[in-house]
């Protein structure tokens, strides 16, 4: 299995899962700013030319997400997802696309007004999307009541990057980025990264 992987991107979230899954992986290091990312072998990888991108044998995967769901069905003895079956898969599938679906759009929105220009309609205000989150680890030490998942590498990994960019978080938020900091697998993925 192979990742290809800048420390400085979204590649650090299926990182966290390859570590949380205990996979035997080769990292494949691909720096955006040496523009690693826009060969032709790249490209074949992946249509847009970005991070990250799995490759298990014969098949290919790209979106951060989706690598990390796939990475809790491959490995699913380590119960990184709940069983199919399980009432908490609504749920799981909810805060696994909250990063990409609401925060991304909204961390977008707030770079666009700091830099003042103009809004997408319908985005979701940052400070709003993160109440949200906050106000559910407020209450549970993971994102489902079932425990940890995939969903807590994408918005964990995402949540520790944020005070990078100048956002402060909640003690709620701040509180969850050192609880998952104390998990091996992830502090491990995180500290290869720079957080
Ligand atoms: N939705 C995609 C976004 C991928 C993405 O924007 N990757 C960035 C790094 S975090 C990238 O490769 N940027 C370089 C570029 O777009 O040229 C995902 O989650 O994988």
């Amino acid at each position: 299995m192979k990742l290809y992987h800048d420390p400085n991107s979204r590649s650090v979230r299926p990182l966290v899962v390859l570590e949380e899954a205990g996979a035997s992986y080769d990292l494949i290091p691909t720096l955006l700013s040496q523009g690693d990312h826009l060969t032709t072998a790249y490209r074949a990888l992946h249509p847009l030319a970005q991070l990250p991108v799995l490759v298990d044998g014969s098949l290919t995967v790209f979106e951060s997400t989706a690598i990390c769901m796939y990475l809790a069905e491959r490995f699913p003895d380590r119960r990184l997802a709940p069983p199919t079956d399980s009432p908490q898969r609504g749920p799981y599938y909810q805060w696994c696309t909250f990063v990409p679906g609401s925060l991304e759009p909204a961390f977008g929105r707030e770079f666009q007004e700091r830099n003042g220009g103009s809004v997408v309609p319908g985005t979701p205000a940052l400070g709003a999307v993160l109440s949200v989150l906050s106000e559910a680890l407020a209450e549970r030490t993971y994102l489902l009541d079932s425990g940890y998942s995939v969903a807590d590498a994408i918005t964990g990994t995402t949540i520790a990057l944020l005070p990078k960019y100048g956002v402060t978080l909640s003690a709620s938020l701040r509180a969850y980025v050192e609880r998952l900091r104390e998990r091996p697998a992830t502090n491990k993925a995180w500290s290869l990264s720079g957080l």
